[in-house]
């Protein structure tokens, strides 16, 4: 008997329906500009990402590089939210800064 069979009182093994579904990932991405400073992306790396410091700064100077690098990789509600905590400092910093989102 498995984890979604029980035993009825008659003895008779019963499958229950239990569906379990792993939740779809989504990759982070910052995308770079001209003008958010590079003190402000590393702090948004360290603060909201959970970065330490050096790795923050290495992503950051990857996005500077190359247009967009790799923030984190969450499910899709936290990493919605990892975006809007992005957009909403930046805004309040007025920064143009931006995230996108990929589905894994
Ligand atoms: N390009 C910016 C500068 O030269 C720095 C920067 C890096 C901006 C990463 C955004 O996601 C970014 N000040």
């Amino acid at each position: 008997m498995n984890n979604n069979e029980l035993k009825s009182r008659e003895g008779t093994e019963v499958k229950e329906r239990q569906e379990i579904k792993t939740p779809s990932l989504y990759k982070v991405f910052l995308l770079n500009d001209d003008y958010t400073t590079m003190d402000f992306v590393v702090h948004v790396l360290e603060n909201v990402f959970r970065k330490p410091k050096v790795e923050a700064t290495q992503i950051m100077l990857h996005v500077h590089k190359k247009g967009k690098g790799l923030a984190g990789i969450y499910t899709r509600e936290i990493a919605e939210t990892k975006a809007e905590t992005v957009h909403e400092l930046a805004r309040q910093h007025s920064f143009p800064l931006k995230c996108s989102m990929e589905k894994e």
